[in-house]
């Protein structure tokens, strides 16, 4: 289904006239809007394929209809997602569920919705049907050679999937790790992570970025392999220059200052991308924003912070991605409030006047450090994010537009109610 673009002209029309208003009440308050709209209008958030279902717990599953039946269904609701806001130009495929079975045809697809291919997802948490050796006890760290080289082979397989489809980066998950005290050697378990690993760099392309993600635990809950930014660092350095450390932002231990993290890498040059979502305990995967929004700020703060001061482009140096999971919500609403979450989140931390926080660090000025960040955090930006939506041709208030047009009422009457999305 593509989205009527008269019917985003009608409802950009009805809207005009309140958003001009809060546009220019904001746009007074910013040294350089033009600037700042053209960083929003260029920055694109990648949607996963895995989170256009409803993805449910280990309890259950409550499907709300309409999900996408195959990849190219999925192709079609980023699509939506992306004329709505002209935020999300791009998909994340996990493989091997969604197979490009006719790569030409896919990109082509994507093509036509405005979408690239971000980085690749590689699968050996789950055993699938007809695999020869089982990843119950790990997949790179394995004790047996010959499932470590079934989980490279497949990470190689998943590049190949990628250069057909004009990705340029590979995110490597492993769920690695042990249940219990003593039922793993941690140094043996780490040289053969590293090793497997090693063999599938080595398969990368020249202009390729290998993105080593972290976890602290889940699947398993005693140990993880590669369980925190220390430990994905120490993969990432002795693989080499094309590795780097994703972060998930719900895939640390509590309270822990993400922030900070961030910062570190991107000294080093080490931070490949995100996966953005939100948590209260652990791998909660909410909606981006949902629940510690001032922590996502001071992370952006970090990024914009940090990616200037080595001269990296916003939108195209580091991926950014969401992972997120929906088991109350509609998928597409939820995916339009994380999408505007980050381009808020996004702006605000372009609002920091940088030479007065610095002025402050260096005069421990602590007050005033507050204040300055808490000055950009508390301001309504919502009306640039809207007007960047406005000049690239998206809608005005996409959330607003899905409901009013009764956008899954019309999925479900293609698909069917009880259509379920692959993935999680
Ligand atoms: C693991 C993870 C990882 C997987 C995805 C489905 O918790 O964050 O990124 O690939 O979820
Ligand atoms: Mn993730
Ligand atoms: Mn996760």
């Amino acid at each position: 289904m593509q989205l009527d673009k008269s019917a985003i002209e009608a409802h950009n029309e009805y809207l005009i006239k309140d958003h001009e208003r809060r546009f220019n009440y904001i746009a007074a308050e910013v040294q350089d809007v033009e600037a700042l709209l053209q960083k929003l209008i260029d920055f694109q958030v990648a949607i996963p394929s895995w989170a256009l279902g409803t993805g449910g717990t280990r309890f259950g599953r409550f499907p709300g209809g309409g999900e996408p039946r195959n990849l190219e269904e999925k192709i079609e609701d980023i699509g939506l997602l992306h004329a709505l806001n002209n935020s999300s130009g791009a998909i994340s495929l996990h493989i091997p569920w969604d197979i490009p079975e006719n790569a030409t045809h896919i990109k082509a697809l994507a093509a036509q919705h405005g979408l690239q291919f971000d980085a690749m997802n590689s699968n050996t948490f789950q055993d699938q049907p007809g695999q020869a050796f089982s990843y119950k006890y790990g997949s790179m760290q394995h004790v047996n050679k010959a499932v470590r080289q079934q989980a490279i082979d497949h990470n190689i397989e998943v590049i190949k999937y990628g250069l057909d489809l004009g990705s340029t980066s590979l995110t490597v998950w492993l769920s690695d790790g042990s249940c219990f005290p003593g039922q793993l050697n941690f140094r043996n378990a780490f040289q053969n992570t590293l090793e497997s690993l090693q063999q599938v760099y080595s398969a990368l392309p020249d202009d390729w970025k290998m993105f080593v993600e972290y976890k602290a635990f889940e699947p398993n809950f005693y140990s993880t392999t590669v369980g925190d930014w220390g430990q994905s660092l120490l993969y990432a350095s002795k693989l080499g220059s094309k590795a780097y450390t994703l972060v998930d932002l719900g895939h640390h231990l509590p309270n822990a200052n993400i922030e900070q993290i961030v910062a570190l890498l991107l000294m080093e040059g080490k931070l490949g991308g995100f996966h953005f979502n939100d948590s209260k305990y652990g791998d909660d995967d909410l909606t981006v924003g949902s629940i510690k929004p001032y922590q996502l700020f001071l992370i952006f703060n970090e990024l914009v912070e940090g990616m200037d001061a080595r001269g990296m482009k916003h939108a195209t140096d580091l991926g950014w991605m969401i992972d997120a999971s929906h088991n109350v919500k509609d998928p597409l609403e939820d995916l339009l409030q994380s999408v505007e979450a980050i381009m808020i989140t996004y702006a605000q931390a372009l609002l920091v006047d940088r030479k007065k926080l610095a002025e402050a660090q260096l005069n421990n000025d602590v007050v005033t450090a507050q204040e300055i960040l808490q000055q950009a955090f508390r301001t309504d930006v919502r009306a640039l994010v809207a007007a960047a939506r406005l000049r690239s041709g998206g809608a005005l208030n996409p959330l607003a537009f899905y409901r009013q047009h009764d956008i899954r009422a019309g999925l479900i009457n293609r698909r069917g109610s009880k259509s379920m999305a692959t993935g999680l």
